[in-house]
């Protein structure tokens, strides 16, 4: 049986987690929060029950959730979000789509989206909370912290490092073995060959 799971966010990222979550087929979707959307208006089938103020008495229906807010350079939103929603008691679990190849002997943190396309190798630890968007590539030994976009098709060659809550932008190629600080925020096709 589905379980069921509440989504955070009722944007454009948060078509992409219903696209994942509906194909990977292990959690049903109860409804989304969203604090700007009108409450009773739709995304796709599913509903905006209200603002975040509800969370506290879903809560007492359902488990799980899951950040539907994107992550556009600053993470500060979905951090608060998370600890807000973590505080109440919901869970936060990794989707996957079943159109992505992921080594067995990577390791994925809980509350992470890995999109449609995306390939992780062996050996690869990817943090908490992370988007790893559509088409990305993440090579062997890699480490990403917690908090991290990596934006659409992104190249991210073994062994490098990616500090927490950092913003690889669309189509970005990170050479083989570098070190990318904490909150670092690369803009789309940025090709970094030394640590940052
Ligand atoms: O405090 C909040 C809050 N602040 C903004 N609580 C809740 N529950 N929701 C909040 N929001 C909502 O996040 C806004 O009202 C809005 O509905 C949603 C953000 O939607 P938007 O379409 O602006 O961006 P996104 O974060 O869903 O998607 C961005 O990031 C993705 C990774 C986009 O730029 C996408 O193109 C990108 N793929």
């Amino acid at each position: 049986m589905k379980k069921k799971i509440i989504l955070i966010g009722a944007g454009g990222h948060a078509k992409s987690c219903i696209d994942i979550i509906n194909a990977e087929g292990k959690y049903e979707i109860i409804g989304l929060v969203d604090n700007k959307k009108k409450k009773g208006s739709k995304i796709f089938n599913y509903k905006v029950l209200g603002g975040d103020k509800i969370l506290k008495n879903i809560r007492s229906k359902v488990k799980f959730a899951f950040l539907a807010v994107g992550q556009i350079k600053t993470h500060e939103l979905r951090k608060k979000l998370y600890l807000k929603a973590t505080s109440l008691g919901f869970k936060f679990p990794k989707v996957i789509s079943p159109n992505s190849i992921i080594s067995p002997f990577s390791k994925i943190g809980k509350g992470c989206l890995i999109a449609h396309g995306v390939k992780i190798n062996s050996d690869t630890k990817i943090g908490i909370n992370c988007i790893i968007n559509t088409n990305a590539i993440i090579e062997h030994d890699v480490v990403v912290g917690d908090f991290c976009h990596v934006s659409t098709s992104s190249t991210v060659n073994g062994n490098v490092e990616i500090g927490n809550n950092s913003f690889i932008g669309s189509g970005s190629i990170l050479k083989n073995s570098i070190k990318i600080k904490n909150n670092t925020i690369l803009q789309m096709g940025s090709i970094v060959k030394k640590n940052i």
